[in-house]
């Protein structure tokens, strides 16, 4: 992981979906103590506040698309302190809802290109958010930002990615909801798309470990997405969408201890986290505890860092 300084970027973006409430995630995670739990782990932090941008949109205007204006917004500012940040420090941005990642992807993939690094996106969520404003049904731009970074058609208005993220970069981790034109295109591409039938098949940790390995043989660098509704509802019912059978709570933390011996993740999004929707702050606390397991918290140490 990069140079010991960690880089807390609220982004409560609530714009990305109907549902209001995650305006309040990034002071939910920095409630349940993620800068201090970052702090014992030996990292350096530096909270660098709440982003400014367009709040929670009531009615969409015309046309079935939500708040697309505001996206477009929140899309160039992120895509902008991402690609920045990714310079300075490892950015953890606290949502928001995911469609921040339009703005994060696109920004850490522009630095990625900028050094001449493949950029491998991780994608832990029960959906695979590759629609785009064509395909979508709900019309919530949450559900597009595969669809966006990897450069698909009908992003009409908004930046178009400098760097976007091939296919074959991407591997989906906990998909049990997946829209029609979505899976026409996970099956049209190759993409790497774990969902939890594969999960109960195989265990978790094989075909993440395999991922991992591409990463590592192409020096690439990796953006973690972690949607709280990649975690069973049962454990984080924080999240405006609950689809069952997600992620168990050992499973998750698998994946963060993974990804930390892996030394390859780079930046990481929190996103969907609905404080309104939480009970007793128990899925912020979970989101924090799995970060601290990506920064470094372990019960014992590992004699390699092996992950094949
Ligand atoms: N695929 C659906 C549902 C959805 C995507 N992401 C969430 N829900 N959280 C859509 O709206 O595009
Ligand atoms: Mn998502
Ligand atoms: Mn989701």
């Amino acid at each position: 992981m990069s140079d010991g300084t960690c880089i807390l970027i609220g982004a409560g973006m609530d714009c990305g979906k109907r549902r209001r409430g995650c305006v309040m995630g990034p002071d939910a995670y920095r409630t349940a103590g993620i800068a201090g739990t970052l702090a014992d782990l030996g990292w350096r932090v530096e909270d660098r506040g709440n982003l400014d941008g367009p709040a929670w949109v009531e009615n969409a205007p015309a046309g079935k698309v939500h708040a697309r204006d505001e996206t477009i917004f929140w899309t160039r500012q992120l895509a902008d302190v991402a690609q920045i940040t990714m310079a300075e420090g490892f950015p953890v941005f606290m949502g928001g809802d995911h469609a921040l990642s339009l703005g994060t992807v696109s920004g850490v993939a522009a630095h990625a290109a900028a050094k001449g690094r493949p950029l491998f996106v991780l994608w832990l969520d029960a959906h695979p958010d590759i629609n785009t404003p064509e395909s979508t049904v709900s019309g919530n731009l949450h559900g597009t930002p595969i669809g966006y970074v990897t450069g698909q058609p009908g992003f009409d208005g908004f930046p178009t990615p400098t760097a976007p993220v091939p296919f074959e970069n991407i591997c989906f981790i906990g998909l049990r909801s997946v829209d029609l034109p979505e899976r026409e295109t996970i099956t049209r591409s190759g993409m790497t798309a774990i969902d939890m039938r594969q999960i109960d098949e195989r265990g978790i940790a094989a075909p993440l470990a395999e991922f991992l390995s591409r990463v590592e043989a192409a020096n690439g660098l990796l953006h973690v997405s972690l949607d709280v509704d990649f975690l069973d509802p049962s454990i984080a019912p924080a999240v405006g969408t609950t689809v069952p059978g997600g992620a168990t709570f050992r499973e998750a933390h698998l994946v963060m201890e993974m990804l930390h011996d892996s030394r390859l993740v780079t930046s990481l999004d929190l996103v969907e986290l609905n404080p309104y929707l939480d009970e007793r702050g128990r899925t912020a606390q979970l989101m924090v505890d799995l970060v601290a397991s990506l920064f470094g918290r372990r019960v014992f140490d590992r004699p390699t860092h092996s992950h094949s």
